[in-house]
């Protein structure tokens, strides 16, 4: 039983995702022409896996810092971290990243987009679309009642045009103007039932919602989403592409080993909820610590330290840790894993615990570790697989919480009794999905 802290839900507005350093990429294929007399295939193995990304002024990237909309985001994930070659087409060019293709074009309708997609579909022949469309529509309250028609219609139309075609819909993100955002609604309202008749058609079509990813504070403006809302938009994406491409591949959502241009702590030091436990006993330290350091390591030169103290053998001690801002949609075959090394018989009472979006969390779950104990710090502890003074792998299948999205990382500390001191590290932290 889990004598532990429970979850207060605190929503932090500000998710950034999981932003590997911009350092690390490479410049290439900006500059890559189409080769019309290339066939799909072929031109996946030059150039990569042809994506359009295809919409209005968000897929431009309004309301982006760089003005690069989801997709530097999304290119860091698919070329970083999963390791694919893409190549985004379009005829448009803008924001940052080693690829600014797109045909993102601000200020369009459904019927402006309808009007040209021949012709770039005709140059560009994507395999996959990523089609966010209708907030002009919306906006402009331009015959929204037949807007779901024009939608179909598009999609139809795109999948005539290339054959073979994967088109992502997406019911689009919301805005604050409440008139437009109620038309915003009835519309998304409408598109399930039309990509399942899609899909009955046998054309290859999916469906994303967007608007209930994003709230409020994801949003830039009335209508356009902010960085933290574009990262949400580029994990969704980079979901859907994953099963998309799926070939068995492992399929990374977070992998870092605390290194220089690898994904870094969004919060040092930093008690989400804690009782009876305060600093290491050294240098004035009041609270756990959780930061990197350059000390001792799994691999690489630098882990994410944890310390410090128990006060209470009766009473409940804990302290649950923010370390990573993220957001991680979990599958069925979605596995956890990271190395820990407990500097004393009280550290081995810690683990890495998730704040999910719909507040709940990994350690209450039942999610199990390869030895069968529960991910929970207190049952790690407790469960005498966690050796002192080594590094300790724990994996773990987080298939139980298939369906849900990974708000926050915590590093805890939980130990119902005994007290002292408590010191060790973490590193090499990996969330993929396929990794069986
Ligand atoms: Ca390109
Ligand atoms: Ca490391």
């Amino acid at each position: 039983m889990a004598k532990g802290y429970v979850d207060n839900v605190v929503k932090f507005a500000g998710v950034l995702g999981v932003l590997a350093a911009a350092s690390s990429v490479l410049i290439c294929c900006a500059s890559d022409p189409p080769s019309e007399s290339a066939s799909v295939e072929s031109r996946a193995e030059v150039a990569g896996v042809a994506i359009m990304p295809l919409g209005d002024s968000i897929t431009d990237g309004a309301g982006s810092s760089t003005g690069s909309s989801y997709r530097a985001e999304l290119w860091k994930r698919m070329v970083d971290l999963a390791g694919y070659s893409i190549d985004f087409v379009g005829s448009h060019r803008s924001g940052q990243l080693p690829d600014i293709d797109n045909e993102g074009h601000s200020g369009w309708r459904i019927d402006q987009i309808a009007a040209n997609i021949d012709g770039w579909l005709g140059t560009y022949k994507p395999q996959i679309v990523l089609l966010h469309i209708g907030t002009n529509d919306m906006n402009q309250n331009y015959n929204v009642a037949t807007a779901p028609d024009r939608l179909s219609a598009l999609i139809d139309q795109i999948a005539a045009d290339v054959p073979g075609v994967t088109i992502v819909v997406a019911q689009i993100v919301p805005a604050l103007d409440a008139a437009i955002n109620g038309r915003i609604v009835t519309f998304n309202n409408a598109i399930p039932s039309i990509v399942q008749s899609k899909v009955s058609q046998g054309k290859k079509v999916r469906l994303v919602d967007m608007y209930h990813a994003l709230g409020n504070a994801d949003l830039a403006d009335t209508l356009h989403p902010n960085d933290a809302g574009y990262a949400k938009m580029a994990s969704l994406w980079y979901s859907h592409l994953e099963r998309i491409l799926a070939d068995g591949r492992e399929w990374p959502h977070l992998v870092t080993g605390l290194e220089s241009g690898q994904t870094a702590p969004t919060w040092l030091d930093t008690v989400e909820a804690s009782s009876n436990v305060g600093g290491y006993p050294c240098c004035n330290l009041t609270r756990m610590e959780s930061s990197p350091r350059n000390e001792l390591t799994h691999g690489g030169s630098s882990a994410l330290m944890y310390s410090g103290s128990d006060n209470s053998a009766t009473g409940p001690s804990y302290s649950y840790n923010r370390v990573f801002d993220v957001h991680v949609p979990v599958s069925s075959d979605t596995v956890l894993s990271y190395w820990v090394f407990p500097q004393q018989a009280n550290g081995t009472f810690v683990a890495l615990d998730f704040a999910m979006t719909d507040g709940s969390n990994l350690r209450d779950s039942g999610v199990l570790d390869q030895w069968g104990t529960r991910v929970h710090p207190q049952f790690q502890g407790e469960g005498g697989h966690l050796a002192v003074n080594q590094w300790n792998l724990v994996r773990a299948n987080l298939g139980r919480l298939a369906g849900k999205t990974i708000d926050r990382i915590h590093l805890g500390y939980d130990q119902p009794t005994g007290t002292g001191a408590f010191r060790g590290y973490v590193d090499d932290i990996r969330i993929s999905d396929g990794a069986n």
